[in-house]
């Protein structure tokens, strides 16, 4: 088989890729190792920037999202006890849009259907070969018998664990990693949410999270231990450990019920240089993870398909190669920005077991900056809301 892109991943990076370059009129073969319900039914982002909005319209996917999604015009923040909203909207010239990251899978793999476009499932041991000659190739066993696709690009969207990176040589790669000393424990509960907007809370007892889904849907979230176990949480312990963590009005309007998800995802900040070897250019999660207390890993995933889908555009419009030439440069800077929001909200509002009474005064006073003063609101808000592409 003959294609001009090969996708490897079918998330969220790689489906979006996938329809924008079909729409550019640019072929492309999607190659994903899980099968289709496995990869809906992962339950992790929900806040998209309007710049992943604006990718999601221009593939022509935007309608149920725009439908479904909930506008949030602000979120809150809470530290000890006491809470503040900051209007993201007057702050930033914009408001955020929160609709499952589920919801966007679903949408882009109901519209690669409908398309009629290839999407390769459960294709195993796949490898990628030439990247850094003209003629790349990629080959995958299915059903036990091993396929072929040669191509111009390969685009590796197959998130932190894939292949796509780990092919870039170590003489090339370079990685920057932080590893934070706890996870997050997140459940979904049918439950009316707390808030109808975001409440972002750091406490003597750890950081929580209320987020939602919609109106009988909340997504709740609070620091644990990095070794904790999902067995270690009974249902009741949760409800315990995120009303304590909240200020007090909020806890007692907390309606609680029966967990319908729980998981735990560890912290950590990752960015490799560069993005690009040869023809194989690294996209979202395969390239960078961010800890989730930014909102800010799928959004950064779209702002590297930006940037590649309007490269690969220009190539096959104008055989110009400059895109290409800038995406690592032009992605990695971005990319950095986001990192450095999500690092400095996560020590901002965590709980650290090495912390000293020093460390926690920092918090509070950065905490009251940001709750007093006008300019620190708006670099906090044009963060949040996303920074341009
Ligand atoms: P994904 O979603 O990991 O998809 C990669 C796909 O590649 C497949 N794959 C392979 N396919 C073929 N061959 C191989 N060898 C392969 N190896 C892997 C996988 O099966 C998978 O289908 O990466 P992608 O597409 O780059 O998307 C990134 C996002 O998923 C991620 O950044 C976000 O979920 C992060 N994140 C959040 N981001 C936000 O922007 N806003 C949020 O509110 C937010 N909240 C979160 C989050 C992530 C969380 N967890 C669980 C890590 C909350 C949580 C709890
Ligand atoms: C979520 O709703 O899952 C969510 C919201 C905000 C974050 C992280 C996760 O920062």
């Amino acid at each position: 088989m003959r294609t001009q892109v090969v996708i490897v991943g079918g998330g969220p990076s790689g489906m979006l890729l996938g329809q924008l370059l079909h729409r550019e009129g640019i072929d492309n073969v999607v190659l994903e190792r899980r099968d289709r319900a496995h990869v809906l039914s992962r339950i992790r982002a929900g806040v998209l920037e309007q710049g992943l909005i604006g990718l999601m319209e221009a593939a022509g996917v935007a309608d149920r999202l725009h439908r479904e999604g909930y506008v949030h015009e602000g979120t809150n923040l809470s530290f000890d006890g006491q809470m503040f909203r900051l209007n993201l909207s007057a702050l930033a010239g914009k408001p955020v849009i929160v609709y499952g990251q589920t919801e966007v899978t679903r949408d882009l793999y109901d519209a690669r259907a409908a398309a009629g476009l290839p999407l390769i499932d459960t294709a195993e041991d796949v490898a990628i070969h030439g990247a850094d000659g003209d003629r790349p190739h990629v080959t995958y066993t299915r059903h036990g018998v091993e396929h072929r696709i040669d191509c111009d690009f390969v685009a590796g969207c197959d998130g932190f664990h894939g292949v796509s990176r780990r092919t870039v040589p170590g003489t090339v790669r370079r990685d920057y990693e932080k590893v934070y000393p706890f996870g997050w424990l997140g459940i979904l509960s049918q439950t009316p949410p707390v808030s109808h907007e975001l409440i972002y809370a750091g406490s003597d007892a750890g950081f929580a999270l209320c987020s939602m889904r919609n109106a009988n849907l909340s997504r709740y979230y609070v620091q644990c231990a990095a070794m904790d176990r999902v067995e270690d949480w009974s249902d009741d312990r949760f409800w315990a450990e995120l009303g304590r963590r909240l200020p007090a009005h909020v806890a007692e309007a907390l309606v609680t019920g029966p967990s319908i998800e729980k998981s735990i995802a560890p912290l950590r900040s990752f960015v490799t240089e560069p993005m690009r070897w040869g023809r194989l250019f690294l996209v979202g999660d395969a390239a960078h993870i961010v800890p989730p207390t930014g909102a800010k890993g799928l959004n950064t995933a779209a702002s590297d398909v930006h940037y590649l889908w309007q490269a690969l555009a220009r190539h096959y419009r104008a055989n110009d190669a400059e895109g290409l030439e800038r995406y690592s440069e032009q992605a990695l800077l971005r990319v950095w920005k986001a990192e450095r929001f999500s690092w400095s909200l996560t020590m901002l509002l965590h709980r650290f077991p090495d912390q000293t009474g020093f460390d926690r005064r920092m918090q509070a006073a950065e905490i009251a900056f940001l709750r007093d003063n006008h300019a620190a609101q708006v670099a906090f808000a044009q963060n949040y809301v996303g920074l341009p592409y």
